[in-house]
């Protein structure tokens, strides 16, 4: 099994390698059109060819490096890991802004131990990227997150309110409960941003662009690499079960998170 205390390292310097390769791929497909490959959970969840093929590219080269792991991706599904580590891989977040050409997307790749599951598994690693703004949030256990060589630290103090970021799933049947939160949290809030990425979210509240982050019904790989990121960076992150089965994740400097929490903990 995984000697943790020396692989975290090593696991975040291939994850930030792969994801850049990824993300170029990425760009460069948008660069000269996006096709629609399917739909899934509902028409407005969507997957591109791009989708599919930066998830292989991401998989060889894993496959290549660490034959072995594990790996959860959001196009291809899972394999069985025989070493400890999974990698849990979103190619292309932030997909329908990929696809209506808007730039906030982002490649999502996260080592872990202890299966697939988030409730069991540890980060290792993660690495963040987003291609058009050529921004690269890398992160190992232990040994804090970065912005390329910027060590990163979560807000702590939000004397004005919380610039909070949030987001909305693809149901359409699920929105109005969303936006009943969405007002309660305002009440401890400056203002309120949707990007559009989970990962760019979670990077962005490491990195002090946003003081928090909250979030209905995400994927493992929405979120695997972006906790992780905001953990290192000194935050904490929580992810609750709810009545409506789409855990509610929680992000932020311990202030945020702990009044954030304490809201839609209610709902
Ligand atoms: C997206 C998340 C985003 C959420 C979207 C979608 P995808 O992931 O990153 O935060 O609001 O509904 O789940 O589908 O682009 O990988």
């Amino acid at each position: 099994m995984i000697d943790v205390t020396g692989a975290a390292q090593q696991l975040r310097e291939l994850a930030a390698d792969i994801a850049r390769e990824a993300g170029d791929l990425a760009r460069r497909r948008r660069a000269v059109g996006v096709s629609l490959a399917a739909t899934k959970s509902t028409v407005a969840d969507i997957v591109t060819e791009a989708d599919r093929e930066v998830e292989r590219l991401i998989r060889d080269r894993l496959n290549a490096e660490r034959p072995g792991d594990g790996f959860l991706g959001e196009e291809s599904g899972a394999g069985e890991s025989s070493t400890g580590v999974t990698w849990v891989v979103d190619p292309i977040d932030g997909t329908v802004n990929y696809a209506y050409g808007m730039p906030a997307y982002s490649v999502s790749i996260a080592a872990v131990t202890g299966g697939d599951d988030p409730a069991h598994w540890q980060a290792l690693a993660g690495a963040v990227y987003a291609p058009v703004f050529d921004e690269l949030f890398t992160a190992a256990r232990g040994e804090g997150a970065w912005l390329g060589a910027i060590r990163l630290a979560v807000n702590e103090e939000t004397p004005a309110g919380a610039l909070l970021a949030t987001g909305f799933g693809y149901d359409p049947a699920t929105h109005d409960g969303d936006l009943a939160t969405v007002r309660e949290v305002m009440t401890m809030a400056r203002d309120l941003r949707r990007g559009g990425s989970a990962a760019i979210d979670l990077s962005y509240v490491a990195a002090g662009r946003l003081d928090g982050y909250f979030e209905r019904g995400l994927q493992p790989w929405d979120f695997a690499a972006g906790a992780l990121l905001v953990q290192e960076a000194g935050g904490v992150v929580s992810r609750f079960e709810t009545a409506s089965a789409r855990p509610m994740l929680v992000a932020g400097g311990a202030g945020v998170h702990d009044r954030v929490s304490a809201i839609v903990n209610n709902k």
